[in-house]
């Protein structure tokens, strides 16, 4: 059993608690171990079994013995018991966002629904809104939420790029330390860094390839794999990530390589130009019509060239016009981690960060930054301190002082006084201009009041766009990775907006956000409007987070000159 199926069964029982009747408080004990164990990265099965599962933080003797039990029958007996009693239906619905247990619990007691679509139709016949505590909002969330999870597809979600890419970089390690292995790489969505991946491609080069399939599926990180053979091996890691393990001869490392890595639309596009040519691609290599020869080539530059282009960055290869631009030599110089100067957007424990301003600070030096925005949530935002007016005023002075002890010690770096300011429902801003007007650097975003109309979101956004004292849009589009769709926005309307009025927008760096996306972001820039890359830090190590802003930034084709915090402070 996969760390996160021992999870979801676990989540499960908390559910089925709730809706029997048990307090919040009472399961929220397999809630949090279940993520603990979600994200473990040694098995948690062979943990149980050796009677270690108890070193997990929050894994009690009670639990154990649960885990024990599913991991050798297959089934939590107080869930199955639970399951008996309760109809099925109700945990479907539990599912539906924003539907707690309790509800659901009332819902079937009082509406006597017992499925989705029971619930559904009474929901639709206005007996939810009827209910006591419940209105025409939750009513219709109910509705909209059933109808979008009959439309989910079948089968795992996507990973994040974040939830994978340390399990990539681990597992291309324990290729490289096999005493017979030339060379191994990572291939796929992870290599060309998109928002989700739906498993990891690795290649390899070695003389004795099952061998090294052997050792890999023996690997710490992986929790069943199928048979190691000549041609590579396919894995399943502990947090359920499957693993495509490919090795080939080391001449042929290029032509693997660039097979692997696609994307497929990339690759169809060159093989069908390349056919017209004579010349016919595979991971095997490039076989000429004319000669009849089929030549290897180590590396993926050798292969472009071979197939007249320039080298293609993995980043690029998406089937977005970089075949022609290879070929006429018109490529764009891509943005690279040391081209920022400095991060813009950034939240300390004045509103809901975990670090303070000096730590913040300290990190933002140790990254070699010249300058660090502190855009902490503004006085309607509603957790942390509120920031009101007044404190605000004063965290100016806290900026001013900690730069006048920074010029003293004559280091090359300055804090910005900033703030993420909220863009209320026509567009209005929480401070006065005064304020707004005495900070260095201001972020307007969207958090709240989401609404469904496309016109009534697009001019909210412009009218923040188009405020002079608004200097740029924060996550413009709102999504969240796997979570929560973008709210419904005429992008292109609130960039030629940006334009004219010379407001930038961020590329949100959180790799939950990656907002801008990179369609957007190079239509933002190809109309000429300032980019910034953000990363919307809430502590110290999550500045780190830059480097998945810069990915999207070059899978959106911006080179430095694009991106503004490359430069110097500029105002
Ligand atoms: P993913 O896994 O959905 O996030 O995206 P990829 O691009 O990693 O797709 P995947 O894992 O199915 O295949 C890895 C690469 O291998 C893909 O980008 C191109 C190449 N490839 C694999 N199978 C095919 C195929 O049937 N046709 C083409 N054109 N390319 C393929
Ligand atoms: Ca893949
Ligand atoms: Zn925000």
């Amino acid at each position: 059993m996969t760390n996160p199926q021992i999870a979801a069964a676990l989540e499960e029982l908390a559910v089925l608690y709730q809706l029997d009747g048990a307090d919040r408080y009472r399961v929220l004990a397999y809630v949090n171990s279940a993520r603990t164990i979600r994200s473990e990265g040694s098995s948690v099965e062979e943990m149980a079994k050796n009677g270690t599962v108890t070193s997990l933080p929050g894994v009690g003797k009670t639990l154990e013995e649960k885990i024990i039990a599913l991991v050798e029958t297959g089934e939590i007996p107080a869930a199955a018991k639970l399951k008996e009693k309760l109809p099925a239906g109700l945990i479907e619905m539990n599912r539906i966002p924003g539907l707690g247990p309790k509800t659901v619990r009332r819902l079937h007691d009082e509406l006597d629904v017992s499925t989705l679509d029971e619930l559904k139709a009474a929901a639709e016949a206005h007996e939810v809104s009827a209910m006591k505590g419940l209105g025409p909002k939750q009513e219709a969330n109910i509705v909209e939420g059933i109808e979008r999870l009959q439309a989910e597809p079948e089968g795992p979600e996507r990973k994040r790029l974040d939830e994978i890419l340390p399990i990539a970089e681990e597992l291309v390690e324990i290729l490289r330390e096999h005493a017979s292995c030339e060379e191994a790489e990572i291939a796929g969505s992870v290599r060309r860094l998109t928002d989700t991946c739906k498993d990891v491609d690795l290649i390899a080069t070695s003389e004795s390839p099952k061998e090294l399939a052997t050792h890999i599926a023996g690997g710490k990180p992986v929790a069943s794999a199928g048979k190691p053979s000549e041609t590579g091996v396919r894995l399943e890691t502990h947090t359920g990530v499957g693993v495509d393990v490919r090795i080939v001869e080391p001449d042929a490392f290029g032509n693997l390589l660039q097979h692997f890595t696609g994307s497929a639309a990339h690759n169809e596009r060159l093989r069908a130009i390349a056919v017209k040519e004579g010349l016919h691609v595979s991971e095997n290599g490039v076989l000429d019509d004319k000669t009849g020869k089929t030549d290897l080539f180590k590396t993926e530059k050798e292969v472009y060239k071979r197939l007249g282009y320039d080298y293609i960055e993995p980043e690029l290869r998406e089937q977005r016009g970089e075949l022609e631009a290879a070929r006429d030599g018109k490529l764009p110089k891509l943005i690279s981690r040391q081209d920022i100067k400095g991060d813009l957007h950034c939240h300390t424990t004045l509103s809901d960060g975990h670090d303070t301003l000096e730590e913040m600070a300290e990190a933002a030096q140790e990254l070699g930054y010249e300058y660090l925005a502190i855009t902490d949530h503004s006085a309607s935002h509603g957790f942390g301190d509120h920031v009101t007016p007044d404190r605000l005023w004063q965290r100016i002075e806290e900026v001013s002082r900690y730069n006048e002890g920074n010029a003293k010690s004559k280091k090359n770096f300055r804090l910005l006084a900033g703030s993420e300011v909220n863009i209320g429902t026509k567009g209005e801003l929480d401070y006065e201009d005064d304020l707004l007007d005495a900070l260095d650097w201001v972020i307007a975003s969207i958090h709240t009041s989401f609404s469904k109309d496309e016109k009534k979101m697009t001019s909210r956004m412009i009218a923040a766009i188009e405020n002079p004292l608004v200097d740029c849009i924060g996550h413009p589009t709102g999504r969240l990775l796997n979570k929560r769709d973008p709210y419904p926005l005429n992008i292109g309307e609130a960039i030629s907006a940006a334009f004219e009025s010379g407001t930038l927008f961020e590329i949100n760096s959180n790799p939950q956000r990656r907002d801008l996306n990179d369609i957007h972001a190079r239509m933002a820039a190809d109309a000429g409007v300032g980019i910034v890359i953000n990363t919307d830090a809430h502590r110290a190590e999550t500045l780190s987070y830059i480097n998945y802003g810069i990915a999207t930034a070059r899978r959106a084709w911006l080179g430095p000159d694009q991106v503004l915090n490359t430069g110097e402070w500029w105002k």
